[in-house]
């Protein structure tokens, strides 16, 4: 069976190993109500630094997973692993390259019951991860929903990640990804700076990525937790009228 750790997430904090957060901040969205933490980088990311974030993360009850894309930062000890490819990047190590050499060298080592595959539609060509992965994000939203149903229906992977880091994402085109979907949990991430953007991502995805807000304006990325439950009520409540 495959792991289900997140189903039920709606709201998540991530949290970068290379970026500073106090002890303060830290404990506020730990104790926010998100539903997890989520830890992971596009770059700087460590197997030193991601235990000490974890470790602190660990003093509070909150689950908390890692994006796990360089073998060497496996580190121990979280509540779930998601394993990242980019379904449209131009080099075939970050969908699948990448993947295969941890796999023939660790592959006996994966704790295979806490591992999920995350697969990501990078669409801001600006982030970090586009220019890392050499991503082809500036496809049109028909090709978009294409890639999202070859990982949903083809591929039957478990997450599909729209990733917008940095900037927010063209609300129409995730819903259209929604309602291609068949199976796959929908994450979507990018440019959530306060309840209003959380709102409008949680109509849409099963769980919404709150990323940089919390560095640069920690009240605003607190709110977004009750907005995402509130957007959520109401659109179950919407559904189960129909
Ligand atoms: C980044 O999707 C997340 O991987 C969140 O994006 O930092 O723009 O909130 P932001």
């Amino acid at each position: 069976m495959r792991p289900s750790f997140y189903s039920g997430w709606k709201h998540v904090f991530k949290l970068d190993p290379d970026r500073e957060i106090g002890d303060d901040a830290l404990e506020a969205i730990c104790a926010s109500g998100t539903d997890a933490i989520l830890v992971g980088g596009s770059s700087g990311v460590t197997f030193d630094n991601t235990v000490e974030l974890m470790s602190r993360i660990r003093r509070y009850e909150v689950p908390c997973a890692f994006e796990l894309s360089d073998p060497a930062c496996a580190v121990p000890g979280f509540d779930g692993y998601f394993i990242p490819s980019v379904l449209n990047t131009k080099r075939s190590e970050w969908l699948i390259g990448h993947h295969v050499d941890a796999l023939r060298d660790y592959g006996h080592l994966m704790p295979w019951e806490s591992i999920v595959g995350e697969a990501y539609l990078v669409l801001n060509p600006d982030s970090t991860v586009a220019r890392l992965t050499e991503a082809d994000a500036r496809i049109g939203s028909d090709a978009a929903v294409a890639y999202a149903q070859v990982a949903d229906r083809l591929w039957n992977v478990p997450v599909l990640y729209v990733e917008y880091s940095g900037t927010f994402g063209d609300m129409e085109l995730l819903s259209r990804i929604r309602a291609s979907l068949k199976q796959a949990h929908l994450f979507y991430g990018g440019g959530i700076d306060g309840p209003d953007k959380a709102a409008q991502a949680a109509r849409r995805a099963d769980t919404v990525v709150v990323g940089n807000l919390i560095y640069d304006q920690l009240a605003a990325a607190l709110a977004t937790v009750h907005a995402v439950n509130q957007a959520v009520k109401e659109k179950d409540y919407v559904l189960r009228k129909r």
